[in-house]
């Protein structure tokens, strides 16, 4: 047993590479402390690298283990804890190819279209009533 998780991510409005492994072990109930390291200048790997070999988060600490990239800690907390993977082999192969298409393409929408959500946009004011789909 390496000891508890400790899960270093940045603002997670607008990273959602740290916002990944956050909401997975969220929604799986697995405990850690949430570690946040602030964006503070556009680029910010030297300060970074202190805890990540990369100089990016996410990363995860597991006693003297640092696992770093959000698909290598999910694939780490697979080993370790059930419903990262669904178990049905069908879906399994869907949820492995997804996974990797996500991971690794998209970059053309990716830096287009980057996080943010803090943005709080104002609609457009409704100009019609829209029709009821029963009676009123
Ligand atoms: N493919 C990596 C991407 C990680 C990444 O790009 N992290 C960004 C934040 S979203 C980062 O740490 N950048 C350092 C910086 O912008 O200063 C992963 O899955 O973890």
């Amino acid at each position: 047993m390496a000891g508890s998780y400790t899960l270093i991510t940045a603002n997670r409005n607008y990273s959602s590479w740290s916002l990944r492994p956050w909401l997975l072990m969220k929604a799986l109930g697995i405990p850690f402390e949430d570690r946040v390291e602030p964006f503070t200048k556009p680029v910010n790997w030297d300060e970074f690298r202190a805890f990540s070999p990369t100089g990016q988060v996410p990363v995860l600490l597991h006693g003297d283990r640092t696992i770093w990239n959000s698909l290598g800690i999910a694939l780490y907390l697979a080993e370790r804890h059930g419903g990262v993977w669904p178990q049905e082999e069908v879906a399994g192969a869907f949820a492995y190819s997804a996974v990797c298409e996500m991971h690794g393409g998209f970059s053309a929408l990716r830096n287009q279209c980057l996080m943010n959500v803090g943005v709080r946009l104002e609609m457009p004011r409704m100009t019609r009533r829209w029709p009821r789909t029963s009676p009123a």
